[in-house]
């Protein structure tokens, strides 16, 4: 249609074809308390328009720390359409509309209104995402091994321009790694990455020349610090709870 032409020759201007055609992944469109109500494609759900009218979805962070209780750092690819060259967690995206990332497959004996569906299908996304934008073989991350804590919902525009943003219920993920990951960037997604105590943490958000995202940033001042103190004792952090950011 017109509309369409309309949106591809503005919206998508000067942006990277592989991230243009990921716009076409299909989000778990969610109501007010993160049950799931249809599909949308990513592009859909993060045009700031769609979200200033109510537009919600589905999504995770996950925060790898290493035998050091280090964690795990990218700084987001340039070629991103959304909050480019930012540093951030280790890992965020999406669990899609199909019923493995629903959580409803088969196996899991869920219906997509249970809190279970969610957690266990953010997790298979996680593991799916890890390897795409840091290569980690799949084998090195069980779905066992990355714990669930809890759900943050967030607004936040992207950049400039104002055509963009997030709007998410937030599901974070921890896995903590004894042996090393594998890491083989997609240079595609991300641009850099490291592993930060604390200390170093907190001297780069000293440096002015270093960009963070909205979501990480709501995280540090909110809980990750908490979190990162308490890494062998995290039960006490998990609950069922939707917090509003
Ligand atoms: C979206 O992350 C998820 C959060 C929590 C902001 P993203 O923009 O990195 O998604 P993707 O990697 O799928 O582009
Ligand atoms: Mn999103």
């Amino acid at each position: 249609s017109n509309d369409d032409d309309n949106n591809k020759d503005t919206l998508f201007e000067g942006h990277d074809q592989e991230q243009i055609k990921l716009m076409d992944e299909l989000c778990i469109v969610l109501d007010y308390e993160d049950q799931p109500v249809g599909a949308g494609t990513k592009k859909l759900c993060h045009i700031m328009k769609n979200i200033e009218n109510g537009l919600l979805h589905r999504a995770f962070s996950l925060f790898v720390f290493d035998r050091n209780n280090r964690l795990l750092l990218q700084q987001r690819a340039d070629e991103k359409i959304t909050f480019p060259g930012m540093w951030t967690n280790t890992c965020c995206s999406h669990p899609l509309c199909f019923s493995d990332e629903l959580g409803v497959s088969p196996q899991d004996g869920y219906k997509t209104t249970d809190l279970a569906a969610g957690i266990v299908g953010a997790k298979r996304a996680a593991q799916r995402k890890l390897e795409h934008e840091l290569g980690v073989p799949v084998d090195q991350v069980a779905i066992e091994d990355i714990q669930y804590l809890t759900r943050i919902h967030y607004k936040s525009g992207s950049g400039a321009d104002g055509k963009w943003g997030e709007h998410e219920i937030d599901y974070i993920l921890i896995l903590r790694t004894s042996q090393d990951l594998s890491i083989n960037a997609n240079y595609n997604e991300v641009k850099d990455y490291k592993y930060v105590s604390e200390a170093d943490l907190q001297s780069m958000f000293e440096d002015k020349s270093l960009v963070f995202t909205p979501w990480f940033k709501l995280i540090c001042h909110t809980f990750l610090f908490k979190w990162w103190r308490n890494l062998d004792n995290l039960d006490k952090f998990r609950d069922d709870s939707i917090h509003r950011l």
